[in-house]
């Protein structure tokens, strides 16, 4: 029997996630996918290559920080779906514009649950939560049950929205979830990122040194923190899932390991051939991880520095996730190893600088 067509409305369409989602769906289901962007003068569409054409995806225009915008799509679509993964969503930028990354992060979510309850009660809405919302962690591993504690203005954002997401299911009966997603990654990453700076740097490395040039090392704020990484793309097929359950769960999404910034930086220089060793210093900010010397006639030149100036206000040591409730309740298995998402990034920026791993 033929699927019944649906309609899906997804935010953060230029970004990572919004971008993998609309890949998604148009590849593993017969839906139409209404792509919400936001007017900008110069509209950045490289993500979406492989969707703008295709005849089942469209763009419209809202905002997340504008009611009427939203009431308006909403109105016009009567999706069955409504995928919100809009925000500000560079943490450490959420000191500098506190207001925009909170109203957008936790209004808007707001806004968009309006429109949905007064013109689409049926639809499924869906919500980016974030391990940023656990913040000063008292256990680890985490798991649903671990209590909200943010550090930063986009996680208090974020844990605003989980009670209001919370508050419209149950006063309304809507299918209104939040996930908890820890850190994912992609070749599609923010340049801003640590992990896509650090892999954007290793490729710059990498073809100064194959030309024999001189280069300027990464600069990186507090190398020690502790994330837990995944690929976007296993996360897009957990947030479907979580919308297609009887009723209405919220889940954490993890790969369920650990690894410090330093690690990513080890394994980031190794994928590009490149190996390096750390010079401990009396205070960390002297520390540098430098090149080793079969690389180089000149001795321990710096591919890594400390810049205090990438350190947070406060920061998040140590998030770990537990994603066991996912993987039993929703069949939810991330394919994406912490190696093989290093090894994507790294190859795929490497290609983009037109470089191959030194020494190959
Ligand atoms: P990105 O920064 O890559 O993408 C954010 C998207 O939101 C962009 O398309 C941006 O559009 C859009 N956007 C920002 N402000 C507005 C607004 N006012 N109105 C409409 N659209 C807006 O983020 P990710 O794809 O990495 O993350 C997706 C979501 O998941 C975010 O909510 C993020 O906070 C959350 N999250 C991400 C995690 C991760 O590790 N990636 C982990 C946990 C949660 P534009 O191109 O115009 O700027
Ligand atoms: P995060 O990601 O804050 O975890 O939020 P980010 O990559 O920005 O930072 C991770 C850790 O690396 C440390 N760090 C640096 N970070 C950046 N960006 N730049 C640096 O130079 C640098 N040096 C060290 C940070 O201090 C931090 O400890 C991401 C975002 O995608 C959020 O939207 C999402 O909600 C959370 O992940 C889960």
């Amino acid at each position: 029997m033929a699927q019944l067509i649906k309609k899906i409305i997804v935010t953060g369409v230029t970004g990572q996630d919004g971008s993998y989602m609309v890949d998604y769906l148009l590849k593993n289901t017969p839906h139409r996918v209404y792509g919400v962007i936001r007017r900008t003068s110069k509209p950045d569409f490289s993500n979406l290559s492989g969707a703008i054409e295709n005849p089942s995806f469209k763009l419209v225009t809202a905002d997340l920080s504008d009611s009427a915008s939203l009431d308006h799509i909403v109105n016009k679509i009567k999706p069955d779906y409504f995928i919100n993964l809009a925000a500000q969503s560079f943490v450490k930028a959420s000191w500098d514009i506190p207001e925009q990354t909170f109203d957008v992060g936790a209004t808007g979510v707001l806004r968009c649950l309006e429109a949905v309850r007064k013109h689409a009660p049926n639809c499924r809405f869906y919500n980016a939560g974030s391990s940023e919302e656990y913040g000063d962690v008292i256990c680890a591993p985490q798991d649903e049950t671990h209590p909200l504690r943010p550090r930063s203005p986009y996680g208090a954002g974020k844990a605003a929205a989980r009670h209001i997401v919370k508050v419209y299911r149950e006063s309304y009966k809507l299918y209104a979830v939040q996930g908890l997603l820890f850190n994912h990654e992609s070749e599609r990453r923010g340049h801003e990122f640590v992990t896509r700076k650090i892999t954007l740097g290793v490729a710059r490395i990498a073809k100064s040194l194959s030309q024999g040039q001189h280069f300027e090392p990464i600069e990186l704020g507090n190398i020690d923190s502790k994330r837990d990484w995944s690929h976007a793309e296993d996360f897009v097929d957990g947030i479907w899932k979580m919308l297609n359950q009887e009723s209405p769960k919220e889940y954490v999404l993890s790969s369920n390991e650990t690894h410090t910034i330093r690690e990513f930086i080890e394994k980031a220089f190794a994928a590009a051939g490149i190996e390096g060793y750390w010079l401990k210093a009396q205070s960390p900010e002297d520390e540098r991880y430098v090149l080793r010397s079969e690389f180089s006639a000149v001795d321990e030149i710096d591919l890594i520095r400390i810049n205090p100036i990438f350190y947070r206000p406060a920061e998040v040591d140590l998030l770990l996730g537990n994603s066991n409730k996912a993987r039993q309740e929703l069949g939810w298995t991330p394919q994406i190893s912490f190696d093989g998402l290093v090894k994507r990034m790294v190859d795929s920026d490497l290609k983009a600088a037109n470089v191959a791993p030194y020494g190959s």
